[in-house]
């Protein structure tokens, strides 16, 4: 139950935005020390809920809260750690935004099942429900929203010469086994959404397959979220160095995506891709 006495998730079942044309944007928001493009920016509970509020006033549906930097490379923090940053955050906006959907990027049941009982709408999982065995049963409880990631190894080693055969086919037959997996442990199938994971054991040339092939993902039935935004290959390809300049990059990853039927985008520059996607139903509706 959450604080308003409905049972968990359950606001969210009518009129579902997440399953409808889109696009929808999820506002990034990292509590950590050392996200790869915001890492420290937002450490403080104050500082992260002022943000959450611009992102908010920019247009953005959700916004993802992480405690962990997922970044290649990057550390596991604790459970305490994570659920000490995340809490007071998702406290924080809705209090102050108590209409605001908030999303929380962990793979831990601990900190996903406090963030939806501080009213938490959403379970963004990495590792797509393979992280924390406890975490299928507690989305299909909550009857929430779950994001299922497909991911190469771990943050830790995931960057290490990742080789796939086909990497589509294989993103796309993990992503319909993970589905499979959390309706079969209670999960409503319209709550399920997928994620080819960019970045997350990929090449550049890999992540820019999928995003080429995209549709390929949108065939599986389920709403695809992409998270492209600021990542490594859009440096790679344009020669800007600071993840905080790679917007226009990023805005282009988003359109095209949206070309191949991805409707939900999960991005730090809320308001440049919101006015991209925009633009871009505009087209496809004329
Ligand atoms: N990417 C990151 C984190 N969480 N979740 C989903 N569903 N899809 C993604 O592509 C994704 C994600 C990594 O980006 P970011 O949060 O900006 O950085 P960090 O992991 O360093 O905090």
């Amino acid at each position: 139950m959450n604080p308003a006495g409905q049972p968990r998730g359950q606001e969210t079942r009518a009129g579902n935005p997440l399953r409808g044309p889109g696009p929808v944007l999820f506002g990034i928001l990292n509590v950590t020390p050392d996200s790869f493009s915001d890492g420290g920016d937002f450490l403080y509970p104050d500082a992260a809920i002022a943000h959450a509020g611009s992102l908010l006033d920019e247009g953005a549906y959700a916004i993802d809260i992480g405690g962990e930097s997922t970044r290649p490379g990057a550390d596991a923090v604790t459970p305490e750690d994570e659920l000490r940053r995340v809490l007071p955050v998702v406290r924080g906006i809705l209090e102050l935004r108590p209409e605001a959907v908030v999303s929380v990027d962990t793979y831990r049941a601990a900190t996903a099942e406090a963030a939806l009982d501080a009213g938490a709408k959403i379970v963004n999982d990495v590792t797509a429900l393979r992280g924390d065995p406890k975490v299928a049963k507690l989305v299909a409880d909550a009857g929430c929203p779950v994001v299922l990631m497909h991911m190469l190894g771990e943050p830790k080693t995931m960057q290490r010469e990742p080789r796939y055969d086909d990497v589509v086919a294989e993103v796309r037959d993990f992503l319909a086994r993970r589905a499979e997996y959390a309706i079969s442990a209670g999960v409503k199938p319209e709550n399920v959404v997928v994620d080819p994971g960019i970045g997350f054991g990929k090449t550049p040339q890999h992540n820019l397959k999928l995003l080429n092939d995209l549709s390929i993902l949108v065939e599986l039935g389920f709403p695809v979220l992409v998270g492209a935004s600021r990542k490594r290959f859009l440096g790679g390809i344009t020669g800007v160095e600071d993840p905080k300049d790679r917007v226009y990059g990023t805005v282009a990853t988003s359109v095209m995506a949206y070309e191949r039927g991805a409707t939900l985008f999960r991005v730090h520059d809320v308001r440049a891709n919101r006015e991209a996607l925009k633009v871009a139903a505009a087209v496809r509706r004329a």
